[in-house]
């Protein structure tokens, strides 16, 4: 088994149920709110994978988004701004056992994340993001985001957005991550095997939610007319029609769009082990007397 805690129970153990996962503190997002969604996903997948809670680590940086790991019984860290990867990264390079699960926003990963983002999945670090894609900065209440449609009028851009959207699944697959789907969040059941087919996945898995903000950019009636299921014969190991298919976006496809297998950092950099095992630190240090 390579990296992280993926195995089943073990036989005779108890299983371990959904609300295990629950810390008990309620979520304080508004009514409505599409992470409702990817929160019970996460529960389910956990769950189905019968995962340890003390082998699980959420990640999160700033954001509604964020506060996920406030409601997970695992272990988590509620970080900085746009800096969850490098926290997850350091995390799984210290304990490559551990499951890790970064969650966050659009903004966080797609804005000042960015370059966090592109390095971990070029470096296929063995982790599962999950980014809810809200189009929006929700906590900061409603200014635009780089997956705001183009146009799209708020406090931070009162003539439109200009800029063209980033397209995440597309600068995930170009990013070189291993593992690339999109959930909705009001199809929490699907979206929970996809989460845990991220989890399986021994690499960089990048999972695009969208994930409606009530509140201030309501898309569940767009989403609900575009989403659509990947084709029951869909090669997810064609690049090639991945990339097609993240460019189609008057359609947003949803279910495992890409995956590979490929070295994760963790696996490859334990193979510098025994080059440091052998330096001899006494012959080292006669050099010098
Ligand atoms: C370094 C830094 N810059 C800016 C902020 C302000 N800030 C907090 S959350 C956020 C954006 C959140 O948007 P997103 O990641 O999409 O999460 P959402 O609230 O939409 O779930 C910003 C700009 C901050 N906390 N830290
Ligand atoms: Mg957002």
């Amino acid at each position: 088994m390579p990296d992280g805690a993926k195995v089943a129970r073990a036989p005779g153990a108890e299983v371990i149920s959904v609300k295990e996962y629950k810390s008990g503190d309620k979520p304080i997002w508004c009514p409505g709110c599409g992470d409702f969604g990817v929160l019970s996903a996460t529960y389910k997948a956990l769950a189905a994978l019968q995962l340890q809670r003390h082998e699980v680590v959420v990640v999160s940086g700033i954001g509604c988004s964020s506060r996920t790991p406030y409601f997970l019984s695992t272990f988590g860290v509620h970080g900085v701004h746009g800096r969850s990867l490098p926290i997850a990264t350091g995390i799984k390079l210290a304990n490559p056992a551990l499951t890790i699960l970064v969650m966050g926003g659009d903004g966080d990963l797609m804005s000042i994340g960015t370059g966090h983002f592109t390095h971990a999945a070029a470096r296929n670090i063995d982790l599962t993001c999950v980014m809810m894609d809200n189009q929006t900065y929700g906590l900061t209440k409603a200014q635009s985001s780089p997956t705001s449609f183009l146009g799209h009028k708020s406090k931070s851009t009162p003539y439109g957005v200009v800029a063209k959207p980033i397209n995440p699944v597309l600068f995930a697959l170009a990013s070189g991550a291993s593992y690339v789907a999109r959930g909705y969040s009001a199809r929490p059941n699907d979206l929970a095997d996809i989460i845990a087919g991220g989890i399986r996945h021994p690499g960089f898995a990048f999972i695009h939610v969208q994930s409606p903000c009530a509140e201030f950019f309501n898309t569940y009636d767009y989403y609900d007319e575009h989403v659509e299921s990947l084709p029951p014969d869909w090669d997810a190991h064609d690049l090639k029609a991945a990339v097609d298919l993240a460019l189609t976006e008057e359609k947003r496809h949803l279910g495992v769009i890409y995956e590979e297998e490929r070295t994760a950092l963790s696996d490859a950099v334990r193979k510098f082990e025994p080059d440091t095992k052998q330096f001899d630190l006494t012959a080292y240090l006669q050099r010098f007397s």
